[in-house]
């Protein structure tokens, strides 16, 4: 289990109920808040993600506090949250002053805290293997979903600025920089991202899709099986952030595309992952759908290559 049990945050041990710091369009978080959803949850109160008053730490009946930490302001290289999160990502989850850290364990947390229909089917073992197996799979690609989107779109607008850059370098000495966001961001403001790097991922990515494509091609309702599983989760946020970026889903991986219109349509995920992020996703979509007509988009990059 992802439990911390020594936090150097003074807020957490205060927090009642659940706390979620996340921010809207991060897949990460994303994948949480589907799962929440999945279990009935409502999103409650948003408070501001250092509120430590009284109210502030307390939380509704049947309802999680939104606490977010945005990616575009860099609350998630603050000390405050540092100390909540050493690797400085989102999501975090506080449950009655405890905090959870890393998406997939937090889903597996939320799945056991709450019962109901398993997101991790611990009760049938081959299918638990196939999850397992499928949300490694999952978990191994974040970092080419970090850089086709950075490439893709994000531009100037991902990059640091000096101060920011040293923040980030002062902060990790602290941790481990366990999710490699030195290296990436000084790479990412010297001299963005390689046509190899990105191929690189966007193969590896592929070759995701196609297992994927071949798995829901042989009846599957579901990727690993024919329930809704953490495997699920974990890829449909993966796909809606290509698609929000242009990825060519209906041509290419047909059965993928189909899989996500059904998962899209499920209350949990317009709830839980686009209630609040929708004009994020409307951006995007607007972004990629010009960019694709013009062939210079992501749909160029994957089916016609780089050169
Ligand atoms: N292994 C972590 C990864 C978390 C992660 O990388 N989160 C991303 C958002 S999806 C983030 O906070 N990135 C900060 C950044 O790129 O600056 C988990 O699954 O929780």
């Amino acid at each position: 289990m992802p439990r911390i049990d020594n936090t150097l945050s003074p807020l957490v041990p205060k927090l009642e109920g659940f706390h979620l710091f996340h921010f809207d369009g991060a897949p990460c978080a994303q994948r949480v808040r589907f799962a929440i959803a999945e279990k009935g949850l409502r999103r409650g109160r948003e408070v501001k993600f250092d509120a430590d008053d009284l109210k502030s730490c307390e939380s509704e009946e049947g309802a999680w506090t939104s606490r977010i930490v945005s990616l575009i302001k860099k609350d998630h290289m603050s000390d405050f949250y540092a100390r909540i999160q050493p690797n400085l990502v989102v999501p975090a989850l506080v449950h009655d002053g405890v905090l959870y850290t890393e998406s997939m364990d937090i889903v597996a947390y939320i799945d056991e805290t709450f019962g109901g229909e398993p997101l991790v089917p611990k009760h049938n073992e081959p299918l638990m293997a196939e999850v397992q197996q499928l949300t490694e799979l999952g978990k191994s690609l974040h970092r080419s979903i970090r850089f086709v989107t950075f490439r893709w779109g994000l531009g100037r607008l991902g990059m640091l600025n000096k101060k920011e850059e040293e923040q980030l370098k002062a902060l990790v000495k602290q941790g481990n920089d366990q999710e490699q966001l030195v290296d990436f961001y000084v790479g990412y403001d010297r001299k963005a991202i390689s046509d190899d790097v990105y191929q690189t991922h966007l193969d590896a990515l592929a070759a995701g899709f196609t297992l994927l494509e071949k798995r829901l091609g042989e009846g599957r309702s579901f990727v690993a099986g024919n329930t809704l599983t953490m495997a699920d989760v974990i890829w449909a946020m993966k796909v809606l952030r290509l698609d929000e970026c242009g990825y060519p889903f209906s041509k290419c991986y047909p059965a993928v595309y189909e899989w996500f219109q059904r998962i899209e349509k499920r209350p949990a995920f317009q709830t839980g992952v686009m209630a609040k992020n929708r004009g994020f996703n409307r951006a995007f979509r607007f972004k990629s759908r010009v960019e694709n007509m013009f062939g210079i988009g992501l749909e160029k990059a994957v089916m016609g290559g780089l050169a």
